[in-house]
Protein backbone atom coordinates (compact mmCIF):
# COMPACT_ATOMS: atom_id res chain seq x y z
CA UNK A 1 0.00 0.00 0.00
CA UNK A 2 2.72 2.15 1.04
CA UNK A 3 4.78 1.43 -2.07
CA UNK A 4 1.39 2.30 -3.94
CA UNK A 5 0.86 5.34 -2.77
CA UNK A 6 4.27 6.66 -2.95
CA UNK A 7 4.19 6.08 -6.58
CA UNK A 8 0.76 7.26 -7.05
CA UNK A 9 2.25 10.58 -5.22
CA UNK A 10 5.31 10.69 -7.14
CA UNK A 11 2.94 10.33 -10.52
CA UNK A 12 0.81 12.96 -8.85
CA UNK A 13 4.18 15.05 -8.95
CA UNK A 14 5.63 14.03 -11.93
CA UNK A 15 2.34 14.96 -13.73
CA UNK A 16 2.24 18.25 -11.98
CA UNK A 17 5.02 19.78 -13.03
CA UNK A 18 5.18 18.81 -16.66
CA UNK A 19 1.47 20.18 -16.36
CA UNK A 20 2.90 23.68 -14.85
CA UNK A 21 5.99 23.47 -17.56
CA UNK A 22 3.47 23.23 -20.18
CA UNK A 23 1.15 26.12 -18.30
CA UNK A 24 4.45 28.61 -18.00
CA UNK A 25 5.16 27.79 -21.24
CA UNK A 26 2.12 29.24 -22.80
CA UNK A 27 0.59 33.02 -22.53
CA UNK A 28 -1.59 33.62 -20.73
CA UNK A 29 -4.82 36.51 -20.17
CA UNK A 30 -3.62 39.04 -17.36
CA UNK A 31 -0.14 37.46 -17.08
CA UNK A 32 0.31 40.75 -15.46
CA UNK A 33 -2.35 40.50 -12.83
CA UNK A 34 -0.49 40.05 -9.46
CA UNK A 35 3.09 41.72 -10.76
CA UNK A 36 2.05 44.73 -12.18
CA UNK A 37 -1.81 45.38 -11.86
CA UNK A 38 -2.39 47.97 -14.06
CA UNK A 39 -0.01 47.13 -16.32
CA UNK A 40 -2.98 46.81 -19.25
CA UNK A 41 -4.38 49.46 -18.09
CA UNK A 42 -1.61 52.03 -18.13
CA UNK A 43 -1.21 50.95 -21.81
CA UNK A 44 -4.78 51.35 -23.11
CA UNK A 45 -4.88 54.95 -21.08
CA UNK A 46 -1.81 55.91 -23.30
CA UNK A 47 -3.04 54.56 -26.33
CA UNK A 48 -6.57 56.27 -25.59
CA UNK A 49 -5.09 59.20 -24.96
CA UNK A 50 -2.79 59.74 -27.79
CA UNK A 51 -4.03 57.87 -30.70
CA UNK A 52 -7.41 59.88 -31.56
CA UNK A 53 -4.74 62.97 -32.30
CA UNK A 54 -2.06 61.11 -34.58
CA UNK A 55 -4.87 58.28 -35.72
CA UNK A 56 -1.87 57.35 -38.60
CA UNK A 57 0.30 55.73 -35.71
CA UNK A 58 -2.44 52.26 -35.48
CA UNK A 59 -1.23 52.03 -38.66
CA UNK A 60 2.60 52.12 -37.81
CA UNK A 61 1.93 49.88 -34.88
CA UNK A 62 0.22 47.11 -36.47
CA UNK A 63 2.93 46.66 -39.21
CA UNK A 64 5.72 46.91 -36.43
CA UNK A 65 3.73 43.68 -34.62
CA UNK A 66 3.43 42.12 -37.41
CA UNK A 67 7.01 42.66 -38.36
CA UNK A 68 8.57 41.93 -35.34
CA UNK A 69 6.23 38.57 -35.18
CA UNK A 70 7.42 37.21 -38.74
CA UNK A 71 11.25 37.31 -37.51
CA UNK A 72 12.48 35.29 -34.50
CA UNK A 73 8.38 35.75 -33.31
CA UNK A 74 7.16 38.11 -31.21
CA UNK A 75 9.82 38.80 -29.36
CA UNK A 76 10.67 42.72 -29.81
CA UNK A 77 13.40 41.97 -31.56
CA UNK A 78 12.30 44.10 -34.21
CA UNK A 79 12.88 47.51 -31.28
CA UNK A 80 16.81 46.26 -31.32
CA UNK A 81 18.76 49.18 -32.63
CA UNK A 82 21.82 48.10 -34.68
CA UNK A 83 25.02 48.02 -32.32
CA UNK A 84 28.00 47.99 -34.68
CA UNK A 85 29.00 45.69 -36.26
CA UNK A 86 25.85 43.97 -35.95
CA UNK A 87 22.73 45.57 -38.00
CA UNK A 88 19.97 44.65 -36.80
CA UNK A 89 16.34 44.45 -38.53
CA UNK A 90 15.91 47.69 -38.11
CA UNK A 91 17.82 48.44 -40.99
CA UNK A 92 16.73 45.78 -43.26
CA UNK A 93 15.06 47.01 -45.98
CA UNK A 94 11.12 46.49 -45.28
CA UNK A 95 11.93 48.42 -42.20
CA UNK A 96 13.11 51.56 -43.24
CA UNK A 97 9.23 52.80 -43.56
CA UNK A 98 8.26 51.86 -39.97
CA UNK A 99 7.44 54.28 -37.47
CA UNK A 100 6.32 54.40 -33.94
CA UNK A 101 9.41 53.60 -31.91
CA UNK A 102 9.17 56.62 -29.44
CA UNK A 103 5.29 55.76 -29.23
CA UNK A 104 6.33 52.14 -27.37
CA UNK A 105 9.26 53.86 -25.48
CA UNK A 106 7.22 56.30 -23.74
CA UNK A 107 4.47 53.29 -22.81
CA UNK A 108 7.57 51.34 -21.51
CA UNK A 109 8.82 54.12 -19.27
CA UNK A 110 5.39 54.52 -17.54
CA UNK A 111 5.47 50.65 -16.91
CA UNK A 112 9.29 50.70 -15.99
CA UNK A 113 7.95 53.65 -13.43
CA UNK A 114 5.20 51.77 -12.17
CA UNK A 115 6.91 48.28 -11.99
CA UNK A 116 10.77 47.95 -12.68
CA UNK A 117 11.04 45.14 -15.20
CA UNK A 118 8.35 43.26 -15.08
CA UNK A 119 6.73 44.30 -18.71
CA UNK A 120 8.09 42.68 -21.95
CA UNK A 121 8.53 45.17 -24.94
CA UNK A 122 7.30 42.38 -26.92
CA UNK A 123 4.03 42.87 -24.54
CA UNK A 124 3.94 46.09 -24.85
CA UNK A 125 3.69 46.18 -28.31
CA UNK A 126 0.91 43.20 -28.64
CA UNK A 127 -1.00 45.00 -26.64
CA UNK A 128 -0.93 48.80 -27.82
CA UNK A 129 -1.48 47.43 -31.54
CA UNK A 130 -4.65 45.76 -30.12
CA UNK A 131 -5.86 49.12 -28.48
CA UNK A 132 -4.95 51.26 -31.27
CA UNK A 133 -6.65 49.29 -33.35
CA UNK A 134 -9.95 49.59 -31.45
CA UNK A 135 -9.36 53.32 -31.22
CA UNK A 136 -9.43 53.66 -35.45
CA UNK A 137 -12.90 51.78 -34.99
CA UNK A 138 -11.66 47.84 -35.66
CA UNK A 139 -12.14 44.39 -34.29
CA UNK A 140 -10.78 43.80 -30.54
CA UNK A 141 -9.09 40.67 -29.75
CA UNK A 142 -7.48 39.06 -27.12
CA UNK A 143 -4.17 39.52 -26.36
CA UNK A 144 -2.62 36.92 -23.65
CA UNK A 145 0.56 38.24 -22.32
CA UNK A 146 3.89 36.78 -20.70
CA UNK A 147 6.16 37.63 -23.67
CA UNK A 148 9.59 37.90 -23.15
CA UNK A 149 12.29 39.86 -24.86
CA UNK A 150 14.71 37.96 -27.40
CA UNK A 151 18.17 39.39 -27.54
CA UNK A 152 19.18 38.99 -30.80
CA UNK A 153 18.15 41.31 -34.13
CA UNK A 154 19.08 40.39 -37.41
CA UNK A 155 18.93 42.42 -40.55
CA UNK A 156 19.35 39.61 -42.85
CA UNK A 157 16.55 37.36 -41.31
CA UNK A 158 14.16 40.53 -41.71
CA UNK A 159 15.06 40.84 -45.20
CA UNK A 160 14.44 37.24 -45.89
CA UNK A 161 11.55 36.51 -43.33
CA UNK A 162 8.84 39.81 -44.26
CA UNK A 163 7.34 39.31 -47.40
CA UNK A 164 8.06 41.76 -49.97
CA UNK A 165 5.41 43.71 -51.90
CA UNK A 166 6.86 42.23 -54.78
CA UNK A 167 5.55 38.64 -53.13
CA UNK A 168 3.52 36.17 -55.73
CA UNK A 169 1.12 34.33 -54.49
CA UNK A 170 3.63 31.39 -53.47
CA UNK A 171 5.63 33.38 -52.21
CA UNK A 172 3.25 34.45 -49.83
CA UNK A 173 2.05 31.58 -49.17
CA UNK A 174 5.59 30.33 -48.02
CA UNK A 175 6.61 33.43 -45.90
CA UNK A 176 2.85 33.00 -43.86
CA UNK A 177 2.97 28.86 -43.53
CA UNK A 178 6.83 29.44 -42.03
CA UNK A 179 5.28 31.08 -38.91
CA UNK A 180 2.25 28.90 -38.69
CA UNK A 181 -0.30 30.96 -40.55
CA UNK A 182 -2.39 29.93 -43.46
CA UNK A 183 -3.47 31.47 -46.78
CA UNK A 184 -7.01 32.08 -45.11
CA UNK A 185 -5.03 34.12 -41.98
CA UNK A 186 -2.83 35.45 -45.79
CA UNK A 187 -6.19 37.36 -46.72
CA UNK A 188 -7.39 38.85 -43.03
CA UNK A 189 -4.22 40.36 -41.92
CA UNK A 190 -3.15 42.24 -45.79
CA UNK A 191 -7.05 43.86 -44.31
CA UNK A 192 -5.08 45.39 -42.20
CA UNK A 193 -3.92 47.71 -45.57
CA UNK A 194 -7.33 49.26 -45.09
CA UNK A 195 -5.47 51.50 -42.80
CA UNK A 196 -2.47 53.87 -43.46
CA UNK A 197 0.19 54.47 -46.39
CA UNK A 198 2.74 53.32 -48.29
CA UNK A 199 5.53 55.34 -50.30
CA UNK A 200 5.44 55.44 -53.79
CA UNK A 201 8.65 53.72 -54.23
CA UNK A 202 6.98 50.02 -52.25
CA UNK A 203 5.14 49.83 -56.07
CA UNK A 204 6.22 52.39 -58.48
CA UNK A 205 7.66 49.74 -60.42
CA UNK A 206 4.62 48.35 -61.10
CA UNK A 207 3.69 52.19 -63.11
CA UNK A 208 7.05 52.70 -64.58
CA UNK A 209 9.08 49.18 -64.58
CA UNK A 210 7.20 46.23 -64.24
CA UNK A 211 9.28 43.57 -66.31
CA UNK A 212 12.40 46.30 -66.87
CA UNK A 213 11.24 47.29 -70.36
CA UNK A 214 9.47 50.54 -69.30
CA UNK A 215 5.89 49.03 -68.80
CA UNK A 216 3.25 48.73 -66.15
CA UNK A 217 1.62 46.08 -64.11
CA UNK A 218 -1.35 44.62 -66.51
CA UNK A 219 -2.78 43.63 -62.94
CA UNK A 220 -3.19 47.13 -61.43
CA UNK A 221 -6.41 49.00 -63.01
CA UNK A 222 -4.65 51.26 -65.64
CA UNK A 223 -7.22 53.92 -64.87
CA UNK A 224 -5.92 53.99 -61.50
CA UNK A 225 -2.47 53.52 -62.95
CA UNK A 226 -2.69 56.92 -64.55
CA UNK A 227 -4.47 58.41 -61.84
CA UNK A 228 -1.29 57.76 -59.45
CA UNK A 229 1.37 58.48 -62.21
CA UNK A 230 -0.43 61.74 -62.67
CA UNK A 231 -0.71 63.29 -59.55
CA UNK A 232 1.27 60.99 -56.48
CA UNK A 233 3.81 59.00 -57.93
CA UNK A 234 5.35 61.33 -60.77
CA UNK A 235 8.61 59.09 -61.42
CA UNK A 236 9.91 55.93 -60.79
CA UNK A 237 11.91 57.41 -57.45
CA UNK A 238 9.24 59.66 -55.87
CA UNK A 239 8.55 58.77 -52.14
CA UNK A 240 5.24 60.50 -52.14
CA UNK A 241 3.11 58.64 -49.66
CA UNK A 242 -0.19 57.45 -50.73
CA UNK A 243 -3.62 55.63 -48.88
CA UNK A 244 -3.58 52.45 -49.40
CA UNK A 245 -7.66 53.02 -48.98
CA UNK A 246 -7.70 55.88 -50.42
CA UNK A 247 -10.44 58.37 -48.26
CA UNK A 248 -10.36 55.91 -45.39
CA UNK A 249 -7.11 55.76 -44.32
CA UNK A 250 -7.87 55.81 -40.55
CA UNK A 251 -10.96 53.58 -40.23
CA UNK A 252 -10.70 49.90 -39.95
CA UNK A 253 -13.19 48.92 -42.62
CA UNK A 254 -13.62 46.58 -45.84
CA UNK A 255 -12.60 49.19 -48.24
CA UNK A 256 -9.21 47.51 -48.80
CA UNK A 257 -10.69 44.32 -50.13
CA UNK A 258 -13.11 46.25 -52.05
CA UNK A 259 -9.69 48.11 -53.44
CA UNK A 260 -8.14 45.05 -54.28
CA UNK A 261 -10.94 43.65 -56.50
CA UNK A 262 -11.18 46.37 -58.20
CA UNK A 263 -7.46 45.74 -59.06
CA UNK A 264 -6.79 48.97 -57.29
CA UNK A 265 -4.64 46.81 -54.42
CA UNK A 266 -1.14 49.17 -54.68
CA UNK A 267 1.51 46.17 -54.22
CA UNK A 268 1.74 42.95 -56.14
CA UNK A 269 1.07 41.21 -53.17
CA UNK A 270 -2.12 42.84 -52.95
CA UNK A 271 -2.71 41.95 -56.61
CA UNK A 272 -1.75 38.11 -55.44
CA UNK A 273 -4.53 37.23 -53.34
CA UNK A 274 -7.10 37.29 -56.57
CA UNK A 275 -4.65 35.19 -58.65
CA UNK A 276 -5.72 31.89 -56.06
CA UNK A 277 -9.18 30.32 -56.26
CA UNK A 278 -9.71 30.14 -52.34
CA UNK A 279 -8.18 33.58 -51.40
CA UNK A 280 -10.28 35.12 -54.17
CA UNK A 281 -13.25 33.43 -53.59
CA UNK A 282 -12.77 34.01 -49.73
CA UNK A 283 -12.28 38.18 -50.45
CA UNK A 284 -16.12 38.15 -51.83
CA UNK A 285 -17.31 36.43 -48.69
CA UNK A 286 -15.71 39.02 -46.79
CA UNK A 287 -17.19 41.68 -48.88
CA UNK A 288 -20.71 39.85 -48.83
CA UNK A 289 -20.36 39.49 -44.99
CA UNK A 290 -21.16 36.00 -44.95
CA UNK A 291 -17.51 36.05 -43.25
CA UNK A 292 -17.36 38.65 -40.75
CA UNK A 293 -13.98 40.43 -40.99
CA UNK A 294 -13.74 41.77 -37.47
CA UNK A 295 -14.40 38.43 -36.47
CA UNK A 296 -11.71 36.64 -38.90
CA UNK A 297 -9.65 39.48 -37.88
CA UNK A 298 -9.13 38.89 -34.93
CA UNK A 299 -8.60 35.38 -34.59
CA UNK A 300 -6.13 36.10 -37.29
CA UNK A 301 -4.07 38.79 -34.88
CA UNK A 302 -4.43 36.60 -31.93
CA UNK A 303 -2.50 33.80 -33.99
CA UNK A 304 -0.11 36.02 -35.45
CA UNK A 305 0.42 37.34 -31.40
CA UNK A 306 1.53 33.99 -30.61
CA UNK A 307 4.43 33.12 -33.22
CA UNK A 308 7.35 31.34 -31.39
CA UNK A 309 7.12 33.46 -28.24
CA UNK A 310 9.40 32.96 -25.74
CA UNK A 311 8.09 32.47 -22.12
CA UNK A 312 8.71 31.19 -18.80
CA UNK A 313 12.86 31.83 -18.40
CA UNK A 314 13.39 32.49 -22.39
CA UNK A 315 14.91 35.96 -23.29
CA UNK A 316 14.43 38.36 -20.61
CA UNK A 317 12.35 41.26 -19.71
CA UNK A 318 13.68 44.69 -21.56
CA UNK A 319 14.61 47.96 -19.09
CA UNK A 320 15.26 49.80 -22.71
CA UNK A 321 13.34 48.25 -25.68
CA UNK A 322 16.47 49.67 -27.88
CA UNK A 323 18.96 47.64 -26.93
CA UNK A 324 19.10 44.36 -24.58
CA UNK A 325 20.16 44.42 -20.74
C1 LIG B 1 1.05 39.95 -46.95
C2 LIG B 1 2.24 40.49 -47.01
C3 LIG B 1 2.49 41.95 -46.80
C4 LIG B 1 3.26 42.74 -47.57
C5 LIG B 1 4.05 42.33 -48.79
C6 LIG B 1 3.18 44.07 -47.03
C7 LIG B 1 3.87 45.16 -47.54
C8 LIG B 1 3.70 46.46 -47.10
C9 LIG B 1 4.36 47.60 -47.67
C10 LIG B 1 5.37 47.56 -48.79
C11 LIG B 1 3.89 48.70 -47.04
C12 LIG B 1 4.24 50.15 -47.34
C13 LIG B 1 5.51 50.58 -46.68
C14 LIG B 1 5.85 51.99 -47.14
O1 LIG B 1 6.19 52.16 -48.31
O2 LIG B 1 5.74 52.93 -46.33
C15 LIG B 1 2.96 48.24 -46.05
C16 LIG B 1 2.28 49.07 -45.21
C17 LIG B 1 1.48 48.61 -44.19
N1 LIG B 1 1.26 47.30 -43.85
FE1 LIG B 1 1.74 45.70 -44.94
N2 LIG B 1 2.37 44.07 -45.95
C18 LIG B 1 1.93 42.79 -45.76
C19 LIG B 1 1.13 42.34 -44.73
C20 LIG B 1 0.73 43.13 -43.68
C21 LIG B 1 0.18 42.62 -42.45
C22 LIG B 1 0.05 41.15 -42.10
C23 LIG B 1 -0.11 43.70 -41.69
C24 LIG B 1 -0.68 43.74 -40.31
C25 LIG B 1 -1.43 42.82 -39.76
C26 LIG B 1 0.24 44.87 -42.46
C27 LIG B 1 0.02 46.17 -42.07
C28 LIG B 1 0.44 47.28 -42.77
C29 LIG B 1 0.05 48.63 -42.42
C30 LIG B 1 -0.92 49.04 -41.34
C31 LIG B 1 0.74 49.47 -43.29
C32 LIG B 1 0.72 51.00 -43.30
C33 LIG B 1 1.85 51.49 -42.44
C34 LIG B 1 1.89 52.99 -42.23
O3 LIG B 1 0.91 53.68 -42.49
O4 LIG B 1 2.92 53.45 -41.74
N3 LIG B 1 0.78 44.48 -43.65
N4 LIG B 1 2.86 46.88 -46.11
C1 LIG C 1 18.20 53.78 -30.70
O1 LIG C 1 18.22 54.40 -31.98
C2 LIG C 1 17.42 55.56 -32.06
C3 LIG C 1 17.39 55.99 -33.52
O2 LIG C 1 18.63 55.92 -34.12
C4 LIG C 1 17.98 56.63 -31.12
O3 LIG C 1 17.20 57.80 -31.18
C5 LIG C 1 17.97 56.07 -29.70
O4 LIG C 1 18.57 56.99 -28.82
C6 LIG C 1 18.70 54.75 -29.64
N1 LIG C 1 18.49 54.20 -28.31
C7 LIG C 1 19.46 53.72 -27.56
C8 LIG C 1 19.08 53.27 -26.21
O5 LIG C 1 20.60 53.64 -27.97
C1 LIG D 1 22.03 36.74 -39.44
O1 LIG D 1 21.25 35.78 -40.08
C2 LIG D 1 21.84 35.26 -41.24
C3 LIG D 1 20.81 34.40 -41.95
O2 LIG D 1 20.24 33.46 -41.10
C4 LIG D 1 23.10 34.49 -40.86
O3 LIG D 1 23.72 33.98 -42.00
C5 LIG D 1 24.04 35.46 -40.15
O4 LIG D 1 25.16 34.77 -39.68
C6 LIG D 1 23.35 36.14 -38.99
N1 LIG D 1 24.20 37.20 -38.48
C7 LIG D 1 24.58 37.24 -37.22
C8 LIG D 1 25.45 38.39 -36.83
O5 LIG D 1 24.24 36.41 -36.41
C1 LIG E 1 6.94 33.31 -57.48
O1 LIG E 1 8.12 33.97 -57.06
C2 LIG E 1 9.17 33.06 -56.81
C3 LIG E 1 10.30 33.85 -56.17
O2 LIG E 1 10.56 35.03 -56.85
C4 LIG E 1 9.57 32.39 -58.13
O3 LIG E 1 10.63 31.48 -57.90
C5 LIG E 1 8.35 31.64 -58.66
O4 LIG E 1 8.67 31.11 -59.93
C6 LIG E 1 7.17 32.56 -58.78
N1 LIG E 1 5.99 31.76 -59.05
C7 LIG E 1 5.14 32.04 -60.01
C8 LIG E 1 3.98 31.12 -60.16
O5 LIG E 1 5.29 33.02 -60.72
C1 LIG F 1 14.02 49.62 -65.88
O1 LIG F 1 14.51 48.38 -65.48
C2 LIG F 1 15.61 47.96 -66.25
C3 LIG F 1 15.97 46.55 -65.85
O2 LIG F 1 16.00 46.43 -64.46
C4 LIG F 1 16.75 48.94 -66.08
O3 LIG F 1 17.85 48.55 -66.86
C5 LIG F 1 16.30 50.32 -66.46
O4 LIG F 1 17.31 51.28 -66.20
C6 LIG F 1 15.04 50.70 -65.70
N1 LIG F 1 14.53 51.97 -66.17
C7 LIG F 1 14.49 53.05 -65.39
C8 LIG F 1 13.88 54.27 -65.98
O5 LIG F 1 14.87 53.05 -64.24
C1 LIG G 1 14.69 60.60 -59.79
O1 LIG G 1 14.23 60.54 -61.10
C2 LIG G 1 14.31 61.76 -61.81
C3 LIG G 1 13.74 61.56 -63.19
O2 LIG G 1 12.79 60.57 -63.25
C4 LIG G 1 15.76 62.20 -61.88
O3 LIG G 1 15.81 63.48 -62.47
C5 LIG G 1 16.35 62.28 -60.50
O4 LIG G 1 17.73 62.57 -60.58
C6 LIG G 1 16.15 60.97 -59.75
N1 LIG G 1 16.62 61.11 -58.41
C7 LIG G 1 17.35 60.19 -57.82
C8 LIG G 1 17.74 60.46 -56.41
O5 LIG G 1 17.66 59.13 -58.37
C1 LIG H 1 -10.00 28.37 -60.30
O1 LIG H 1 -11.03 29.06 -60.94
C2 LIG H 1 -10.95 29.05 -62.35
C3 LIG H 1 -12.02 29.97 -62.93
O2 LIG H 1 -13.11 30.02 -62.08
C4 LIG H 1 -11.05 27.63 -62.86
O3 LIG H 1 -10.90 27.61 -64.24
C5 LIG H 1 -9.95 26.81 -62.23
O4 LIG H 1 -10.06 25.48 -62.59
C6 LIG H 1 -9.96 26.93 -60.72
N1 LIG H 1 -8.80 26.27 -60.21
C7 LIG H 1 -8.85 25.47 -59.17
C8 LIG H 1 -7.56 24.88 -58.74
O5 LIG H 1 -9.86 25.22 -58.57
C1 LIG I 1 13.25 53.24 -38.01
C2 LIG I 1 14.62 52.85 -38.36
O1 LIG I 1 15.40 52.41 -37.55
N1 LIG I 1 14.94 52.99 -39.63
C3 LIG I 1 16.24 52.65 -40.14
C4 LIG I 1 16.06 51.62 -41.23
O2 LIG I 1 17.24 51.42 -41.96
C5 LIG I 1 17.81 52.58 -42.50
C6 LIG I 1 19.00 52.17 -43.36
O3 LIG I 1 19.81 51.27 -42.74
C7 LIG I 1 18.20 53.54 -41.38
O4 LIG I 1 18.81 54.71 -41.91
C8 LIG I 1 16.94 53.89 -40.63
O5 LIG I 1 17.24 54.73 -39.54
Amino acid sequence: MKMRGLYYSGLTILLFSAFLQLTQAQLQLGFYAKSCPNAEKIVKDFVDKHIPNAPSLAAALIRMHFHDCFVRGCDASILLNSTSPNSGEKDAIPNRTLRGFDFIDRIKSLLEAECPGVVSCADVVALATRDSIVVTGGPSWSVPTGRRDGRVSNRTEANNDIPAPTDNFTSLQTHFSNVGLDIIDLVLLSGAHTIGISHCTSFSRRLYNFTGAGDQDPALDSEYAANLKARKCKSLNDTTKVEMDPGSRNTFDLGYYSHVVKRRGLFQSDAALLTNNVTSSYIQQLLQGSENFFTEFAKSMEKMGRINVKTGTDGEIRKNCAVVN
